[in-house]
């Protein structure tokens, strides 16, 4: 029995952790890991320099499947600290920070797009939901079964995309690194669109380690507005 005790005890530690692990489209689920870019643990990345900051590890290779969506599809992303859904706590509740959401237009297919480069467009921030009670964005999604939700604007050209979606649990991010970035890329396709063509940014590069939002003590003093990392939010 021994030899078991350390492989309990690394266990114990991964279980703070999370991934995304489902899609939904229009409320409807896509089933479990499809389209998504799925890293080879539920460990956060940390470091604001390295390519993991953009899809998670082993997050610039594409996997098979795509997500056909419609043109202002509602989309949802749902976490788990497991490959499953237990009825745990989601994203474990001591994990507490912002959720934001980016998109970034593959030039041809989203399965070779690597995501590297000025292409990350923000759609959806969310920092601090109730500054009386410290609720967070995260607090949220943990009471939601592990979701949150876009819309996609209606003026996103017709193409393939990677859709971004990031949980930064900022209890440790008193100093840096600290803050611990959850990040889930998945794959899709709009079939019609718009012709915008918002600002962008790249992954590494929008963020540094001494940005007021990754670098904070969240618990003193309270944060009424949040800081929220990387560019403002395109709403279409
Ligand atoms: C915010 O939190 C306070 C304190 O817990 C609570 O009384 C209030 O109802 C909350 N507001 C909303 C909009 O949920
Ligand atoms: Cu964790």
């Amino acid at each position: 029995m021994r030899t078991f005790l350390p492989l309990l005890a690394a266990a114990g530690v991964a279980h703070a952790h999370f991934t995304m692990q489902y899609i939904w489209v229009n409320g409807v689920d896509q089933g479990k890991n499809v389209g998504i870019r799925v890293p080879p643990n539920n460990n956060p990345v940390e470091d604001v320099s390295s390519p993991n900051i953009a899809c998670n590890v082993n997050g610039a290779t594409g996997v098979a499947q795509t997500i056909s969506v419609p043109s202002g599809a509602e989309i949802s992303f749902e976490w788990h600290q497991h490959d499953q859904r237990t009825g745990e706590d989601p994203i474990s509740g001591g994990h507490k920070g912002p959720v934001q959401v980016y998109i970034a237009k593959a030039p041809s297919t989203a399965q070779s797009f690597s995501g590297s480069g000025s292409v990350w467009t923000k759609i959806y921030q969310a920092g601090i939901t109730n500054a009386s009670s410290q609720q967070w964005a995260s607090d949220v999604v943990n009471a939601n079964g592990g979701k949150h939700s876009v819309r996609l604007p209606t003026s996103l050209p017709a193409g393939e995309y990677l859709l971004r979606a990031e949980m930064i649990a900022l209890h440790t991010a008193s100093s840096y690194p600290g803050a611990q970035f959850y990040i889930g890329c998945a794959q899709i396709k709009i079939a019609s669109g718009g012709s915008a063509d918002p600002a962008k940014v790249s992954l590494p590069g929008a963020y540094s380690g001494s940005d007021p939002g990754i670098k904070i003590n969240i618990y003193y003093p309270a944060i009424s507005n949040y800081p929220a990392p990387g560019p403002a939010v395109w709403s279409g």
